[in-house]
């Protein structure tokens, strides 16, 4: 957000009653004409401002629709969405990370929409991702890690996004590995990591995030109702969609600073945790082969354990699973 807007919005909700244009001016350091066009900027983004006659200015609500200025107020992050853009339509959020890769956006940025028309998951598989009803964002990552630890990036998000849930309400999110999670068996968020690298350094990563929050049953595809929901749908009531980004990028930050400085452990012991039907015996297929085995855990590269009915242990990177 440009910063003498968030100064401006900062200094105003400071105050319990109103601040003077004046003041405002004198604090920010510009006119008081560039006071009042910030104001009507404000307005436009969904402030509702009272401005009265030789008091000043005063915040009275802040809007519900999502808004780059909206989304980082208050978001006190060191370094993820410092860059950050906010769209009402596009086709896909991961689509504009990749090329605002390209153009040299840095670690940390991130793109989030209202609404997706051409959201997808992965497989070139569809994503639902209806206006103002979810979280479509994808942040773009610019890690010092081989490429074959990637996969532990969608692991960590997964874990963010169930402790988000867990601190939120009381509803107990589980992780369907790799990259589902679960409440009462229903996905409610998925995520989709693409890697653009070379033979041995990752150039750059785009985690998406989406997240179904305050669709109605009915507002959930037919073809998929039976298998999917909204954080809504399970626990009874609205989510701020705002907060819930905010809260989000704070808790993605410090968990991605953390295994930055201490390594994949402390996500692994974490995800499994959380993580859906781990000790129970499902069917898996690869290209290969279907057979019945155990779930164990995550392997410290982040690859899924498995154990066959012989007792062999096997470790797979991907793999479908038949819940
Ligand atoms: C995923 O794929 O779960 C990854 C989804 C990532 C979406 C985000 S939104 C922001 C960013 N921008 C994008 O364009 N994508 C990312 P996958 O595991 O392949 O699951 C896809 C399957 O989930 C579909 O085939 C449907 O069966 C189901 N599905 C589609 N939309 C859904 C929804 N809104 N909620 C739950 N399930 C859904």
């Amino acid at each position: 957000m440009e910063s003498t807007r968030k100064q401006l919005i900062e200094l105003l909700n400071k105050k319990d009653g109103h601040i003077s244009g004046q003041e405002l001016s004198n604090q920010l350091n510009i006119s008081r004409t560039a006071i009042w066009k910030h104001m009507n900027e404000l307005k436009k983004d969904g402030y509702d401002i009272e401005a009265v006659q030789r008091k000043g200015y005063k915040i009275l609500s802040s809007p519900d629709k999502m808004s780059e200025n909206t989304l980082q107020w208050g978001l006190d992050t060191e370094w993820i969405g410092h860059q950050l853009f906010h769209y009402d339509q596009v086709e896909s959020t991961q689509e504009i990370v990749h090329q605002m890769a390209k153009q040299g956006k840095p670690h940390g940025t991130v793109v989030i929409a209202d609404e997706q028309v051409k959201g997808k998951g992965r497989m070139a598989r569809k994503w639902d991702s209806p206006k103002g009803k979810g979280i479509w964002m994808s942040i773009l990552l610019r890690p010092n890690l081989p490429p074959f630890k990637a996969p532990q990036l969608t692991l960590l998000a997964a874990t963010v996004l169930a402790e988000m849930i867990s601190e939120r309400s009381a509803l107990v999110p589980q992780i369907k590995w790799p990259n589902d999670l679960l409440i009462h068996h229903k996905k409610v968020s998925g995520i989709l990591t693409e890697m653009q690298a070379e033979q041995d350094a990752i150039q750059y990563i785009v985690v998406g995030i989406g997240m179904n929050v305050n669709q109605n049953g009915e507002e959930i595809p037919e073809d998929i109702r039976h298998k999917a929901s909204s954080l809504k749908n399970e626990a009874g009531e609205e989510w701020n969609i705002q907060e819930t980004v905010q809260h989000i990028l704070r808790l993605f930050e410090r968990t991605y600073d953390q295994y930055e400085s201490d390594g994949f452990e402390a996500i692994k012991a974490n995800w499994e945790k959380h993580g859906y039907r781990i000790g129970e015996e499902v069917t898996i297929s690869t290209m290969k082969r279907t057979w019945k085995a155990t779930l164990v855990g995550i392997e410290p590269d982040g690859a899924l354990c498995v154990r066959d009915r012989d007792g062999n242990h096997e470790k797979l990177y991907s793999a479908e699973i038949h819940w």
